[in-house]
């Protein structure tokens, strides 16, 4: 690599930690102080936490890990430490104040331009190095995707506005495209700021199925209602059904009966529910209730990825369903550019060599898999971004949402929650196995 590389190397991430921290602004400058540091649901953290607890992480990783230099406010490292204490106890911490928050966040990020000023990024180290700045953008973006749920979560009138997003036109779409059964490659050793758990890239068997060529939308999803789907055991789980009377769920959260009609509350807004939009705001166990009542099923991560990178015409995987090329705003609906998912059909321009489409953006899609290391994982830069979470706990999802940053979603990127979880931005589509003979 010469000179000129490392240079757009650099001037890259600087971009991108600025590009960060404009949004991570907009979503906090968009609420007075006092919403702030209220806690708008015991899901979620109070605004100011998230905000601090990203400098505190772009302190600890990188000022002090990767440049050696001295703390700033070793301080508050307990009180930043998501480990140390649940989301639901946070208002209650002696917490940094907006002002306070804004100027340590502030402070860390001048060190950080100094240290990437003086970071060689080249040699033997340069991917490492370029990693650590990488791994704080994406920590940051995903804080962000975390406050735009607590927005969503938040009483009052509108604080965010965006444009609507583009149009469908879904006449003449299957409803479902085919995938041949066959070894692909899954996950990755080569994308340089795939976090731990998207690696390393090894050879997975997937039978041939069939897989929805969109997201399930709200217009299908109110058919399972209407069907009484809430009411019947039969489409759900054990512990689905369970959870189900425990929190007496009726429909997709943010739904709201009017009469005869469904209307959904979005970030403030009161509208009337578009039947042909990803539904969203459902959790694992809805979509795998959903998904038996049509006589389908989840698809596994293994399939959703095979779906979403395989291409059979050069037997090779991609990074993105389109091809090598990063996500632009003709392949997919990222980075809170509008605040709902596009209606299902839209972004002919990010199918998938299958012909399925919205893989990537609009909604995260549960799969039927458990969060499990890939084999050959190793734990990096530390064992609590992902080890820790390993098990039978989580349910993966894929693709990222309307609220996801391109920076953070990719084929292989993997995210988790637990399957009751609703205040995420997550739809699904259902897959099938072909009937033999
Ligand atoms: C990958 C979205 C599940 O929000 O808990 C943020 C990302 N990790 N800070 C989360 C994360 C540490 C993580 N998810
Ligand atoms: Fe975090």
């Amino acid at each position: 690599l010469n000179e000129l590389t490392h240079d757009r190397l650099r001037e890259h991430v600087a971009d991108e930690l600025d590009r960060t921290r404009r949004r991570s602004a907009e979503l906090t400058d968009a609420v007075d102080d006092e919403d702030l540091v209220r806690q708008h649901s015991p899901l979620m953290s109070p605004l100011v936490w998230d905000l601090a607890h990203v400098g505190s992480q772009e302190e600890q990783w990188l000022v002090r890990g990767v440049g050696g230099i001295e703390a700033i406010r070793p301080d508050i490292d307990d009180l930043y430490d998501a480990f140390q204490h649940s989301r639901a106890d946070r208002p209650q911490l002696p917490l940094l104040g907006p002002s306070e928050a804004r100027n340590y966040i502030g402070t860390v990020r001048e060190k950080v331009f100094d240290l990437l000023e003086r970071t060689p990024l080249e040699g033997r180290e340069l991917v490492e190095q370029a990693f650590a700045f990488g791994m704080i953008v994406q920590h940051e973006q995903q804080h962000d995707e975390t406050m735009l749920a607590t927005h969503q979560l938040r009483d009052g009138p509108p604080a965010l506005s965006a444009p609507p997003p583009p149009r469908a036109e879904r006449q003449g779409l299957p409803a479902e495209v085919f995938v041949a059964g066959g070894p692909f490659t899954m996950g990755t050793s080569a994308e340089p700021w795939a976090l731990d758990n998207e690696r390393p890239a090894h050879e997975v068997h997937v039978d041939a199925f069939y897989l929805d060529t969109t997201p399930v939308t709200n217009g299908e999803f109110r058919r399972f209602i209407a069907d009484g789907g809430y009411d019947q055991r039969r489409w759900w789980s054990e512990a689905g059904w369970a959870y189900r009377r425990k929190a007496d769920l009726r429909s997709p959260r943010f739904w709201i009966r009017d009469g005869g009609r469904w209307m959904r509350r979005r970030f403030g807004h009161v509208e009337p529910l578009p039947d042909d939009e990803p539904v969203v705001h459902v959790s694992f166990h809805e979509a795998a209730a959903y998904a038996a009542w049509a006589g389908k099923r989840l698809p596994t991560e293994a399939e959703w990825e095979k779906a979403a990178r395989f291409d059979p015409a050069d037997g090779r995987v991609h990074r993105y369903p389109w091809g090598d090329a990063d996500p632009g705003p003709e392949q997919a609906n990222l980075g809170q550019r509008h605040l709902q998912p596009a209606p299902a059909g839209a972004y002919p321009a990010g199918a998938a060599p299958c012909g399925a489409r919205q893989l990537i953006g609009d909604v995260w899609e549960w799969t039927a898999s458990d969060f499990t290391p890939y084999p050959g994982f190793v734990a990096f830069p530390y064992r609590e971004y992902s080890e820790v979470f390993f098990g039978t706990e989580h349910k993966v999802l894929r693709g990222g949402s309307f609220g996801t940053d391109r920076s953070a979603c990719r084929g292989t990127f993997r995210n988790w929650d637990f399957p009751i979880r609703r205040q995420i931005f997550a739809g699904f589509r259902c897959a099938r196995t072909p009937v033999e003979g």
